[in-house]
């Protein structure tokens, strides 16, 4: 074993992490810094198969994005539009039902609705958006709105984060998803977010659906103008949440997709294929009290998401069936991925497919 990690440099981590000791912020750092992917994907994929052994989750799902208007106008977002904009839109609650109502014979198990900061929806939409979804697909969980949507919703009604996360509960809310995290640095808030709401108060919105018994995912969007430094403190701060609560699910890296971004005149690149693998086994390493991780396979394609699983990933999410805001920012990969498809993905790594439910509660395993 010792001569694997000869001339790493990554000898004392590797040691700490096959004892079961946590890792350090400086740790994060070292690790992000070196080029011995290697060596990092392995130790990633000893700690996740300590957690998940063979098994690897997909889910059967659909994604809506109801509205692109928004009032925030994130600058390394293409999806974002203002009202009276060219591409500008809201669906109807009766366009929302109709496309939940088309998942019926695909046995869904989630339905994932993120959007802009809309001002004119107000806590009704969203309250009759999800009565209607479970109405028309009983027994489907609900997975939507990211911390970003229910501050503003908290924010427009004058209510509080908890009020306002138990009238959606109440509507048919189960789990809220993990957009909207972006980097909790300050400093990256400020460049590429600044009318976004801060860190904290990401993280207040999580802790406050945990409070209440709702499950929840995080994300962080890397591969812009953050610092591996900030990548590392990001992580930290959600790995110091879960301590407290228990109720994240799974942390899922976003890559950042330059294209029709206010960002793309910056020439900043997509992401590499090896620092997607790097962020994605070094959040395994780093986030010991997360169960699972997840790679959107929709944002660094099928090839590498496949690739993953031998890197510390367990997830590669689902069937999506359509997706607007990394494909509006030039994601090359379809919308759709089939669940054969994403079952022979699995296989043809040597793993055990297993559908899971949000919850990450096994549908059926072993296809
Ligand atoms: O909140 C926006 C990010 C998020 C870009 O919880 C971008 O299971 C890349 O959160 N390039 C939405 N990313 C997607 C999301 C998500 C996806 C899949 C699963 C889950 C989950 C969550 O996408 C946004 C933002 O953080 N984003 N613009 C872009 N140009």
């Amino acid at each position: 074993m010792e001569g694997l990690f000869l001339k790493s440099g990554l000898e004392d981590i590797a040691e700490r992490v096959l004892t079961g000791k946590r890792l350090s912020f400086n740790d994060g750092v070292r690790l992000l810094k070196s080029p011995d992917i290697l060596t990092i994907g392995y130790l990633a994929s000893h700690i996740c198969r300590q957690k998940n052994g063979d098994r690897v989750h997909f889910i059967v799902n659909r994604h809506i994005n109801h509205t692109n208007i928004c009032a925030n106008r994130c600058k390394f977002c293409a999806f974002g539009r203002d009202a009276g904009d060219k591409g500008a839109y809201v669906l109807s609650l009766d366009e929302i039902e109709a496309k939940a109502l088309a998942s019926r014979n695909e046995n869904i198990s989630e339905i994932h609705i993120v959007g802009g900061l809309n001002p004119d929806l107000k806590l009704d939409y969203y309250v009759e958006a999800l009565k209607r979804v479970k109405r028309v697909l009983p027994g489907v969980i609900i997975q939507s709105f990211t911390a970003v949507e229910v501050a503003y919703l908290a924010e427009q009604h004058n209510m509080s984060l908890q009020e306002v996360l138990i009238t959606l509960k109440e509507a048919g809310l189960d789990s809220l998803p993990g957009g909207g995290a972006e980097v909790f640095a300050p400093r990256v808030r400020d460049l590429v977010c600044e009318k976004k709401i801060s860190g904290e108060h990401w993280l207040a919105v999580h802790e406050a659906a945990h409070g209440i018994g709702m499950r929840t995912n995080a994300t962080m969007l890397y591969g812009h103008v953050e610092t591996i430094e900030e990548r590392v403190d990001h992580l930290i701060k959600l790995r110091d949440l879960q301590d407290s609560t228990g109720g994240f699910l799974t942390f899922i890296p976003l890559a950042f997709h330059p294209k029709n971004t206010p960002m793309e005149a910056m020439g900043l690149a997509r992401s590499t294929g090896y620092d997607d693998l790097k962020v994605l086994a070094v959040s395994r390493l780093l986030l010991d009290n997360f169960d699972h991780i997840k790679a959107y396979w929709l944002m660094i394609g099928p090839k590498l998401a496949q690739v993953s699983l031998a890197f510390g990933v367990d997830d590669l999410d689902g069937t999506v069936v359509e997706e607007q805001i990394a494909h509006d920012a030039g994601a090359d990969t379809e919308q759709y991925m089939s669940k054969k498809n994403l079952i022979n993905m699995i296989k043809a790594a040597g793993r055990i497919p297993v559908e899971r439910d949000t919850l990450y509660n096994t549908i059926r395993e072993g296809f």
